[in-house]
């Protein structure tokens, strides 16, 4: 089989961002657009000689093109085996155990996670490393430094390979093993559930609704909750993953997943919901007449973790990113548990689970995990979900209550800008920056600010140092307003206002979000001047 040396130039742009690089499908098809990042990776790795990777994807539009082009310049390069997921699927947290259970030396996913699909949407790629968790910033700007200097790739003239049946191949002197991409994945969920105890619960007559949002979890749910635990057909709606995810964002919010907010909140509502993102690692909870929040469900599980066999010798520790709400932080402070802060992105957290310092993280972007696999795992939150429902028989509305007399409440929301003119959403965060040194001790309806910062991060296992990762403003009286730009969009600048309230009076746990906050909604105008900076009057997005 010959191999090719393509000429090629330095592709600008190909700066991955918050979880890998993400750009229109159409910039990916452009001539040696993704090639060209394909061997930035191998050269920011230090060369693809002799090593095995995991490759696959969410289904979405390019991901079937994507992975020939893979796979011939994995064969290219020498690499030694290839396993991909048959059709080329693989949600992200499967593709990021198939890593670990096999101990490859890393692995590509084809995502842009929550972010729509087809040919003038959205595509993505990230590498992980042999930890099975994303590629640390470290090793991401080597590889941008990689496609600054690009001169050429290599690749293998061939045919497609097929990749529609489970079984091994070769591709040149490389190894190709197609393997089933839900087996592996169901089988560690088993180990770490009470799959019995769920089985009954199901069987008693409870309901559930699971929307797989057209997107790569559709064949995870079919087998785990409708056949594995007995949960009736029907149970997981939009279970077949398609190239454009039928023409929505596949994003579990408020907004994108709002016929099952309906649901919930209608006359027909199950006793749970839940749905999940493009490439499978968010999860949104819901309970009849209830949106849990992604902080205060990271809470609850951390709170409740024990009664899962897996968790049942307690948590080591908790982590959230930055802009997460507090809610954890208090469950873990009744538990005597160390919590960590960290910036928003899961590459963050894999240090802090890879030292046994943390069993469980998450971010208020829909995303929890374990240390079960080193990404953010939609099925999984969902599992643990229905486990502590099983165990505790308690609904999801109960145990919110009870959790939230027990430990206080966060209320917490975030309003996203999108699709600002850069310029003007730079102009936004630089006025912040510089009003930072004197707003504290200023009053405003919020509260009295006690302090003001761009949060930095030092890694507490490497010692890292990682800036610029949000402003943040504190008041004297627990609430918190953050604004970041968004690292994962393709269009313009994304803002992103989080703001939280602290209440501890048992009388006033059960007030409406958007009520509680609104005093601080009001101050972030104030102090960022959104309305005046953007033009906009209102967020795209309540989450
Ligand atoms: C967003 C979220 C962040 C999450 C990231 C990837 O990033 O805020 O919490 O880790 O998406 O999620 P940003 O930079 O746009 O705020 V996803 O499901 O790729 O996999
Ligand atoms: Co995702």
């Amino acid at each position: 089989m010959q191999s090719l040396t393509v000429k090629t130039q330095p592709i600008e742009g190909q700066k991955p961002g918050t979880s890998g690089l993400r750009k229109k499908t159409r910039t990916f098809m452009e001539p040696h657009y993704l090639e060209n990042f394909v061997q930035a990776i191998w050269n920011g790795i230090g060369g693809a000689e002799g090593k095995t990777f995991v490759v696959g994807g969410d289904g979405r539009y390019f991901n079937d093109r994507a992975v020939q082009v893979i796979l011939r310049m994995a064969a290219a390069s020498g690499a030694a085996k290839v396993i991909v997921g048959q059709d080329g699927i693989l949600s992200t947290p499967a593709a990021s155990h198939l890593i670990r259970k096999r101990e490859t030396d890393g692995g590509i996913i084809l995502s842009a996670s929550h972010n729509p699909g087809g040919p003038d949407e959205d595509f993505g790629i990230k590498f992980n490393g042999p930890n099975g968790g994303p590629g640390s910033e470290d090793l991401m700007n080597r590889i941008f430094d990689a496609t600054t200097s690009l001169a050429s790739y290599a690749i293998v003239e061939s045919q497609d390979i097929d990749i529609s049946t489970p079984g091994t191949t070769t591709l040149g002197g490389m190894e190709v093993e197609v393997v089933d991409p839900v087996a592996d994945y169901a089988a560690l969920m088993e180990s770490l559930f009470d799959f019995a105890a769920i089985r009954d619960l199901f069987a008693s007559g409870f309901t559930m609704c699971f929307d797989a949002m057209h997107a790569v979890t559709g064949p995870y749910a079919v087998e785990i909750l409708e056949r594995r635990l007995g949960a009736p057909k029907g149970t997981v709606v939009n279970g077949t993953p398609m190239p454009d995810f039928g023409g929505g964002h596949p994003d579990p919010n408020p907004i994108w997943a709002k016929p099952l907010v309906d649901l919930v909140m209608g006359p027909d509502a199950p006793d749970f919901a839940a749905a999940s993102d493009g490439d499978g690692d968010r999860n949104m909870i819901l309970g009849r007449g209830l949106y849990v929040t992604p902080s205060d469900s990271l809470a609850v599980l951390a709170a409740n973790a024990h009664l899962a066999p897996g968790y049942a010798g307690g948590l080591k520790g908790v982590a959230r990113s930055m802009p997460t709400s507090g809610a954890v932080d208090r469950v873990a402070e009744a538990l005597g548990l160390d919590c960590y802060e960290t910036p928003t992105g899961w590459k963050f957290f894999g240090n802090l689970l890879d030292a046994g310092k943390v069993t469980l993280c998450g971010e208020e972007s829909a995303g929890t995990g374990s240390d079960h696999v080193r990404e953010k795992d939609g099925l999984w939150a969902v599992l643990l979900w229905l486990n502590i429902l099983a165990e505790t028989g308690q609904g999801v509305g109960d145990l919110m209550r009870a959790h939230w007399q027990r430990f206080g409440r966060n209320y917490y929301t975030r309003h996203d800008y999108e699709a600002v003119e850069n310029a003007r959403a730079n102009a936004l965060m630089d006025d912040l920056r510089a009003r930072l040194p004197g707003l504290a001790g200023q009053t405003f309806p919020a509260g009295t600010v006690s302090a003001a910062d761009e949060f930095a991060y030092d890694d507490p296992v490497d010692g890292s140092h990682s800036e610029g990762q949000g402003i943040r403003i504190l008041f004297d009286n627990g609430s918190r307003i953050v604004y970041r730009l968004s690292g994962t969009g393709t269009v313009g600048a994304t803002l992103r206002v989080y703001l939280e309230a602290v209440e501890s009076d048992p009388s006033k746990l059960e007030r409406p979000a958007a009520e509680a906050l609104t005093q601080v909604v009001e101050t972030a105008d104030q102090i960022a001047g959104i309305e005046r900076h953007t033009g906009r009057t209102a967020p795209d997005v309540t989450t």
